[in-house]
């Protein structure tokens, strides 16, 4: 890897720390994933840019800053990337996955908090992560209550503007969140000095579909018995989705599926279990989850989260002759995910029960990040709705620590067994 030690002093990193997560992220990547056998070839792009993933993207968007550029991070798929790229600015997902940060994030956030909030704090305030260093703005919105009280803490660090997410699906909640998409584009343009038109909105749309329609063709080869790639391969994929140049991004996951194509034609190894992941997202890295069940010899061939379905489901219209219209379509489609911090939220159930038929899985894991209230009261409701289907389910509730992975481990052997 270049010597990247001169950016990160610009961007403010804490050397020192940030020196050690360098040391584990490869650590742990060459562990769960270079001892995958018979990856397919295109992965080893996806292994480059997890290589790269605090050097040479950081380094892109260095440059796109010094073009007079802007770089915005967002932290939940209600946030409409098209009005990010139709001002020419560049998103990154924030969100984080690795218990390293936890230990930062618990000096200014309560314990019992979801740990996916502690670690994104703990990244910014800890200075070790580059992409938050490189933001000039932040984009929270009104999705869980921890998440709403980070935007105060992180707001002392980098400007946060937060969007007010309706709760509801009502009429009146489409028209509050066009509203909420018009004030995030003036915000946009003030801070970009560019102008959001019905032209580059259009662009940006239909941009933000091609990395959808690219994200559906490899999900739906997933459906395909036995699968042509393991499920930890594709939360990667979906992980990168959230910072890689989309452009770049949609033309490896396309060669890739060309391969999975051939894969496929030529028949492969014997089937396996195949298992459905439902609930809270995976953020970068955490894998504990698809490591545990794909060493156990199952596949994992969906995830009903927002690293998998939630994120690419439903494109957005791009037909409209005004900027309103396509303000109109933006809102119609991302009002749509069905996320648990809906009330009622029967969209999920409905999602769930269809991916279960689409990908013809033989058990369901509902999984759980500790604390995410909204997700484990919905528990209940997917239990009985699945169980009523004679679908076998499992609720696992877990942090990013390793401490239960043993545990973990022997409950999911277990279920294997059972189904
Ligand atoms: S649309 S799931 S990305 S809010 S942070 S709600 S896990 S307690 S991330 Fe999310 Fe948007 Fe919904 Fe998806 Fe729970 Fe944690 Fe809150 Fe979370």
């Amino acid at each position: 890897m270049a010597d990247y030690r001169e950016m990160w002093k610009k961007l403010n990193i804490n050397l020192e720390k940030h020196d050690q997560l360098c040391e584990v992220l490869p650590e742990l990547y060459g562990s769960v994933y270079l001892q995958q056998e018979d990856r397919p070839e295109g992965m080893n792009y996806f292994n480059y840019v997890v290589s790269e993933v605090h050097g040479a993207r950081i380094q892109e968007l260095e440059e796109h800053k010094k073009n007079g550029g802007k770089v915005i991070g967002t932290f939940c798929v209600f946030v409409p990337d098209e009005v990010i790229l139709a001002t020419g600015a560049l998103g990154v997902g924030l969100c984080a996955g690795s218990q390293f940060w936890i230990e930062d994030g618990e000096k200014v956030l309560p314990k019992n908090l979801c740990p996916l909030i502690k670690a994104f704090t703990g990244a910014k305030i800890g200075a070790t992560c580059p992409y938050f260093q490189s933001c000039d703005m932040l984009v929270g919105e009104t999705t869980c209550d921890g998440k709403k009280k980070a935007w105060e803490l992180l707001n002392e660090y980098t400007p946060v503007h937060v969007m007010d997410l309706p709760q509801m699906k009502r009429e009146k909640d489409y028209t509050m969140w066009k509203d909420e998409i018009r004030i995030f584009i003036d915000k946009m343009e003030q801070l970009t000095g560019n102008k959001v038109t019905v032209e580059n909105l259009k662009e940006a749309i239909k941009l933000a579909n091609k990395k959808r329609r690219a994200l559906k063709r490899l999900y739906d080869l997933r459906k395909h018995k036995p699968s042509p790639i393991s499920g930890l391969d594709c939360l990667l994929i979906s992980q990168i989705a959230f910072y890689d140049d989309v452009n770049r991004f949609v033309d490896n996951v396309n060669k890739l599926c060309d391969e999975l194509e051939e894969r496929i034609k030529k028949g492969q190894a014997k089937e396996k279990k195949r298992l459905m992941i439902t609930g809270t997202p995976m953020a970068l890295p955490n894998w504990k989850i698809h490591s545990i069940i794909e060493n156990l010899g199952a596949e994992i061939v969906v995830e009903e989260t927002c690293t998998g379905t939630r994120y690419f489901e439903n494109e957005v219209c791009e037909d409209g002759e005004t900027l309103d219209d396509l303000i109109d379509n933006l809102a119609r489609r991302y009002l749509n995910i069905n996320c648990a911090c809906f009330t009622p939220n029967s969209g999920r159930i409905d999602d769930i029960l269809r991916y279960a038929k689409e990908y013809d899985v033989d058990g369901v894991i509902d999984y759980n990040l500790s604390f995410c209230h909204t997700y484990a009261v919905e528990d209940k409701s997917i239990r009985d709705m699945l169980k009523d289907k004679n679908i076998p389910v499992m609720h696992i509730e877990t942090d990013y620590s390793t401490e239960d992975s043993g545990q973990i481990k022997t409950r999911v052997e277990a279920f294997l067994e059972m189904i």
